[in-house]
């Protein structure tokens, strides 16, 4: 139990022994007061301490001296643990296979947030991290500039804030919007706007074959140059996940962010992909940069996630990564300028169609 007497209490005599003792004195007194044997803890501060009365719980205690009209207030001294490691079930390791899927999480569970092991070395120690407390009781904004969101999934409920669309209408090969205006890529039948729902990125077989659309090799090629169909990524909304989904709420996956983070979904990647100009326009509106004719953001991003150009990078394993250069390579010839694998414009080349082909593995 822990009790605060009030600064003018009868109680807080000092004693020449010390605060030990006028600490043991005080428990005493309220004791013989309310009929209790009462016995002092240590103390926190001038007028708090701890107090316990052997045989009695806290909550009766508390009850008990809560009345005491000298008595700041009076509550349980109660045991706390870590919570560090959340309650989502995707979490945990060890997952049971049955006939259809698997129960209690996968396998090997969330192991890129928990400490490293020898089978997980990469693993970023999310745990650790958890277990500091926040610098402030505000959240971190984050900006996801992705595929989009899907807003009703059940753990990212109350994480997301609103976020924008910046994708615009189907371009030609010199980036020139398409005559007729045409939004085969954003699937929302509008350009820029205020909703940035995932409309889906996925190409079929037939698309990505046709040299008459503007999907035409749009999927990645396998190794021996044949282009499938890919079935839509949804990938705005995993990242989403990782960073802020609800955590400990005993449902889904848990987040690197956990609590203190909310997503600021903004939509840049499409169908085939985006464009240069649209991601620098939502990255600028995600950290509170004006963009003419977009209303302000009123949560600028303190971070963010950028898909394009790094993730997919990274993700390309060297086969791909040849192929992705020669698609380029190609493509840049047609065009007339080159085109590194960093990505990047060199300088001198005009910011035309720089559309970010995905190279996921
Ligand atoms: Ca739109
Ligand atoms: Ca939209
Ligand atoms: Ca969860």
């Amino acid at each position: 139990m822990i009790v605060k007497f009030k600064a003018d209490s009868a109680l807080l005599r000092k004693s020449a022994a010390g605060a030990d003792q006028a600490q043991r004195d005080r428990a005493l007194a309220l004791g013989a007061r309310v009929g209790l044997p009462m016995r002092a803890g240590f103390g926190i501060g001038e007028r708090t301490q701890v107090v316990f009365v052997p045989g009695m719980s806290s909550e009766a205690l508390a009850q008990r001296l809560a009345a005491e009209k000298d008595i700041e207030y009076a509550v349980p001294d109660r045991r706390k643990s870590r919570a560090a490691v959340p309650n989502d079930p995707l979490y945990a390791s060890g997952g049971t296979p049955n006939a259809n899927n698997f129960t209690g999480g996968p396998v090997v569970g969330q192991w890129y947030l928990k400490p490293p092991s020898a089978s997980a070395l990469a693993s970023i120690n999310a745990q650790s991290a958890w277990d500091v407390p926040a610098a402030s009781a505000a959240p971190v904004v984050v900006a996801v500039l992705d595929t989009g969101i899907r807003a009703d999934h059940p753990d990212l409920a109350g994480k997301l804030l609103p976020g924008y669309d910046f994708v615009g209408p189907d371009r030609n090969d010199d980036g020139s919007v398409r005559v007729p205006n045409t939004f085969l890529s954003a699937k929302d039948t509008n350009g820029w706007d205020a909703d940035p729902s995932d409309e889906g990125d996925g190409i079929t077989t037939a698309e990505t074959n046709d040299s008459t659309s503007i999907f035409y090799h749009c999927t990645a090629p396998d190794d021996q140059g044949n282009y499938t169909g890919e079935f839509s990524s949804w990938h705005g909304t995993q990242v989403s996940g990782i960073i802020g989904a609800a955590t400990n709420n005993g449902a889904g996956m848990a987040s690197v962010g956990r609590e203190r983070v909310r997503v600021l979904p903004v939509r840049v990647l499409a169908k085939c992909g985006g464009w240069d100009s649209e991601i620098v326009a939502g990255m600028k509106w995600a950290a509170g940069i004006a963009v003419p004719a977009v209303p302000a953001n009123p949560n600028p991003a303190r971070g963010a996630e950028h898909e394009p150009g790094r993730l997919r990078q990274l993700q390309c394993t060297l086969s791909r990564r040849d192929h992705a250069d020669q698609r380029a390579r190609r493509h840049d010839r047609r065009i007339g300028r080159q085109r590194s694998w960093a990505g990047g414009l060199r300088a001198g080349q005009l910011p035309g169609r720089d559309r970010r082909r995905r190279c996921a593995p």
